[in-house]
This record gives C-alpha cells, structure tokens and sequence, in this order.
C-alpha cells in the first residue's frame, strides 16, 4: 500500500506531502502520528531550513479531518474519538510554534483539518484553484483546528461569519481575511517548489530569503468580492446571539445577507451557538487554551448526536438532509451550550513539549 504521508528531504527543504488524494488528502490519525515526529526532528536539524507542505493529485490540498473514521469509531465505542483530535490538536500546535519558515500550497480544496495544517504556519500560498472554508457546523461540530485563534485574527467579524456559515471563499477573499498570505498561479506550484530547494539557504535571514522566492512568482489576486460584504458582516455578526445575527440578517436584506441565512439555516443550531461562544470566549485566551478549550467541545460533540446525525447526512448516505436535535435556535438551551466547554479532568489536553 502507498503511504497516505510522504517525506522527502531536498536541497535544504523537508516536503510534506499529503497523499491520499482520492479521499481529497483528508487527513487520517495515521498520519498524524508520522507527521509529528517528523516536524519534532526538522525543528532541530541543520540541515533542513524550511518546511514544505502540500497535497497530492490536482483537487485538494486537505478537505478536512477524516471525519467518517471518527464517525465509526465513535458507534462502536473505540477511543480513536479521543486520540484522533487530541493528537490533531497537538500537531497543530507544533506548526503554530514552528520555528523556521513554514509554507503551506493550498492549491484546490482545503477545508477544516486541511486549514489547520496550514495557518499556524508562516506562508500560506492560495492559487487560481483554492476553495477554502471552515464547514464543520455542517457536521454537528465547530471549527476546531485552532479556530478559536485564527478566526479571532481575522478583520472585524469576518471570522465569526466564516465559522458560522462555513462560508466557502476563493483565493483573493482568503488573503482579505489574513487566511492566506501570497498568491500564485496553480501551474506555477512545480516551479515554486524547484526554486525553494535549490535556493542557497547560506543567506542569514531563511524567512527573507522565502519571501523574496515567492514574490517571484507571485501574481495579483484580484478582487476580492468579501470586501463589498465587510460593513454588513461586522454589523450583523456583532451580535451578542446568533438569533440576534439572525434577525439582524434578516432586516439587512440584501443579497450577502440572504446567501449568509441560507447557508445557516442547513446548520446544526446546537454547532452555531457553540461556535459563537467559542469564537468570543478565545478572544480571551492563549493559543494553548484555545486548544484545550476545543478538545473539550470536540469529546462534547463525539459525546452527543448531532456529529453522528451531521457526517451521516454528508458523508455517509449524502442526503444533505440532517435532522439536528434541537432543532431550532430557540430550543437549544444555554446549558446544552455551556456544559460543553466544562473542564473534563485527568482527559483534558495536555501538552509536553
Ligand atoms: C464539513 C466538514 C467536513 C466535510 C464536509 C463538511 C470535513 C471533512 C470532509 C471530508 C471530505 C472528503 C473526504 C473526507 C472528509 O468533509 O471536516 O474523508 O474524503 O473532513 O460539510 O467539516
């Protein structure tokens, strides 16, 4: 069988490659537990000067955790529920404190899991192809990875809007939100990577030197369309409540607005106003925190059934129909949200080193 992660060391350049590209490069525990160790190593060594990561294949870089494994394991009761996001977690957390230049080639599809491999790191290069979002309140979950931090640097309520809709959003809309940082044609991907490891890493400055490759080939974005939407999404998603972003929605009318409450009326109502308090409540916190923060919400959804109810209706019988329990904003109480961020004792996340 072909490994599901790849590594290669060349010219001065550790590559990750994502290799399981039939299943979108959707990230397993498996590769998890290869890809930790290895940036543990690549810190350190002296030969090794930046670090790479991408997908295979022409569709994704990563569409997300593999979430359908979880799913199973969760109905016959394996633990692969804890350590799949307790280990997922912690790698993101080495790439947030990587300490040399990092640069993720989003080119196609990264969604969820994939977003956390990627913007805890220094360059995040968007193409003509990237479809980014952070959909999991389509699956009865909340947008994990870190996004109690990331959503948090992004401008005004842009983050809030993104966590809650699971908005999908192009390359240009990417850097406008600070999820990305430079731009560069698809076709030029093979390029790019033969410059990085052929460069003379003898230069004193490594980030300098990487950034002075990507602006060589780097292009203009374009538009980007979010901009238009900003003064709307910060009106609307400053909101205290997420009926109150709701009913401010509504009253706004236009077509941004309309789009938006189409996209949260398929959401888990339960996943929406936990998402809200996570987003706020990370606000306060410290990167690690906000992590260990998540790993509670997220034993919380494998612990409850709208996670179960959200991968069946994508991923499993594809129906598209869920059946979320509540199933209105309305219904869902202020303990149903509160309870999930309850410390969970000697199972909360821990990190070492
Ligand atoms: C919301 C999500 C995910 C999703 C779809 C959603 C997600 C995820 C995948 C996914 C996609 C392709 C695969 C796969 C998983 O889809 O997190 O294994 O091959 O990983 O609406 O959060």
């Amino acid at each position: 069988m072909e490994a599901e992660i790849l590594f290669e060391e060349k010219g001065g350049v550790g590559i990750i490659t994502l290799n399981r590209p039939k299943a979108l490069n959707a990230l397993t525990l498996g590769m998890i537990r290869a890809m930790d160790p290895q940036l543990k190593e690549w810190e350190t060594k002296d030969s090794i000067h930046m670090v790479l990561i991408q997908g295979a294949g022409e569709k994704a870089f990563c569409a997300g955790g593999d979430v359908r494994a979880v799913w199973e394991a969760g109905h016959n009761g394996d633990d692969l529920t804890d350590a799949f996001f307790r280990e997922e977690y912690i790698l993101n957390r080495r790439i947030h404190r990587f300490p040399k230049p990092y640069v993720a080639l989003l080119d196609g599809v990264t969604m969820g899991g994939g977003v956390g491999l990627s913007v805890h790191g220094s360059h995040r290069i968007v193409t003509d192809t990237t479809l980014f979002a952070m959909p999991e309140t389509a699956i009865g979950l909340f947008p994990d990875v870190g996004g109690s931090w990331f959503l948090n640097k992004c401008p005004g309520e842009s983050g809030m809007y993104l966590a809650l809709t699971g908005a999908r959003l192009k390359a240009a809309d990417c850097i406008a939100v600070n999820m990305a940082t430079d731009y560069v044609l698809s076709e030029k991907m093979d390029a790019l990577l033969e410059a990085f490891t052929s460069a003379d890493w003898s230069h004193p400055y490594p980030e300098t030197l990487v950034n002075e490759i990507i602006a060589k080939f780097e292009t203009d974005a374009g538009e980007a369309p979010i901009k238009n939407d900003f003064s709307v999404i910060d009106t609307c998603f400053a909101k205290e409540t997420v009926e109150e972003i709701w009913s401010a929605l509504e009253e706004e009318g236009g077509e941004f607005a309309q789009m938006a409450l189409k996209f949260m009326r398929k959401k888990s109502p339960l996943s929406m106003k936990m998402s809200l308090k996570q987003l706020r409540e990370g606000k306060k916190l410290t990167f690690e925190d906000c992590m260990i923060m998540e790993f509670r919400l997220s034993q919380a959804c494998v612990a409850g059934t709208e996670f179960y109810e959200g991968v069946r209706s994508v991923l499993v019988d594809k129906d598209h129909a869920p059946k979320w329990v509540p199933s209105t904003l309305e219904k869902v109480t202020d303990e149903m949200v509160d309870s999930a961020f309850e410390p969970i004792g000697a199972r909360d996340l821990e990190f070492s080193h």
